[in-house]
């Protein structure tokens, strides 16, 4: 059993829908914790006017919930987007590409003369109908004793990294909560103000900025994942969910791009006994050995790139005349590096608790907890 989640909705069309299919049935799980995520999705200074002004995300919880507790159908969620309502009946078509965008590939893909139908769905709007899917599977994880955070670490040229190696469960937690209470999502306050500081200027000098963000899960059982088939390998798993997100164009597992600086002895994470079960005192592997979870904390980082959406003009063609012109602004943010934090939680909840549903079965929350204390 696991979890399968489809969604559907334009930009700027009259809803988003989700549909995730799977969970299993006695897990709490109301619309005020699917909004509570929606909300914090929609914050961090660097958004523009829709994200912070227009959109006020709610989910409706069309199926799969009664009386507060899933049922083992399918949810179905919908988000209304209310900026719907300002859309023109018509409007003309848009043939010049944004370069870094969607655009030209999709309409070449499908054969679309107008480029707003490819950028109506590529849209990372989409992204708040994952993150109300993602909203459920951490409700999953939360029922067995898993939480998933996240912080940034860097906006632009702002650097605000942590030790990753050395960090205990409850640092991330404590660096996550900080997370929560900043405007850029930054665990360190000094950086913080570094990185308002940056998004400020870039909106001036009319630029966009991307950044890094670190999204973390504790309490995983070990064994969560296999490293029997290269698909089930929770590495490749985590990594296809977080290179999902758009403007996601890198992801490390623990501090990955350190230790392939070092040798090999000194980035091991040694195996000692702690009371009655083992520990470690390091996690160089990000949680993670032979695709599968060692017992600590999950750690992932992803680069995020600038979003493509600039206001300085771009070289770019008409492809209905094949002359040089630079596709119209569109109203856009300038940095959406916190919300993509937000995002990383969601798809990661989503693919660690499908990979919970595989290890311990599938179907009622009190036969996984019985399957889990087995073990214990
Ligand atoms: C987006 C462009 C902006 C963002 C949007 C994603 O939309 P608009 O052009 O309507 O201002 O605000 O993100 C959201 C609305 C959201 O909820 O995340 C894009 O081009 O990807």
């Amino acid at each position: 059993m696991s979890l399968r989640l489809l969604t559907a909705g334009d930009s700027h069309g009259p809803e988003l829908v989700a549909v995730l299919d799977g969970m299993p049935a006695g897990v709490p799980l109301t619309a005020a914790d699917i909004d509570k995520d929606l909300r914090r999705r929609q914050g961090g200074h660097g958004r523009g006017a829709r994200s912070t002004r227009v959109e006020r995300d709610r989910a409706e919880l069309v199926s799969g919930v009664v009386a507060g507790l899933t049922t083992g159908a399918p949810l179905g969620l919908r988000i209304p987007n209310l900026d719907f309502l300002n859309q023109p009946a018509t409007r003309p078509p848009i043939t010049a590409p944004r370069p870094g965008h969607a655009d030209l590939a999709g309409s070449v893909k499908f054969g679309l003369s107008d480029l707003r139908v490819v950028r109506e769905r590529a849209s990372a709007r989409e992204t708040a109908a994952r993150v109300a899917a993602g909203a459920a599977a951490r409700a999953l994880l939360r029922a067995v004793g898993v939480t998933v955070g996240s912080f940034v670490t860097g906006v632009g040229a702002v650097q605000a990294l942590p030790d990753l190696a050395h960090l205990a469960s409850d640092r991330l937690a404590e660096f996550s909560a900080r997370a929560e209470e900043d405007p850029v999502r930054c665990w360190d306050e000094a950086a913080s103000a570094r990185m308002v500081e940056a998004v400020d200027r870039a909106r001036v000098e009319r630029q966009t900025l991307g950044g890094s963000f670190v999204v973390h899960a504790v309490g995983l059982p070990v064994g969560i994942g296999s490293h029997t088939q290269a698909d089930l390998r929770l590495d490749s798993r985590l990594g296809a969910a977080l290179l999902s997100i758009p403007a996601v164009k890198g992801v490390e597992l623990g501090p990955a791009f350190e230790v392939c600086q070092r040798d090999g002895a000194a980035v091991q994470d040694a195996i000692v006994v702690e009371g009655s079960g083992l520990s470690r005192p390091t996690n160089f592997a990000g949680g993670l050995e032979g695709g599968m979870t060692n017992g600590m904390p999950v750690v992932a980082r992803c680069a995020m790139k600038p979003l493509s959406s600039v206001r300085t003009p771009l070289e770019s063609v008409d492809l209905e005349s094949g002359a040089a012109a630079a596709p119209p602004y569109v109203r856009s943010d300038i940095c959406a590096v916190p919300a993509a934090a937000v995002v990383g939680e969601a798809v990661v909840a989503l693919v660690l608790a499908s990979a919970v549903l595989e290890r311990f079965g599938g179907d009622r929350l009190d036969l996984i907890h019985a399957s889990m204390s087995k073990l214990e």
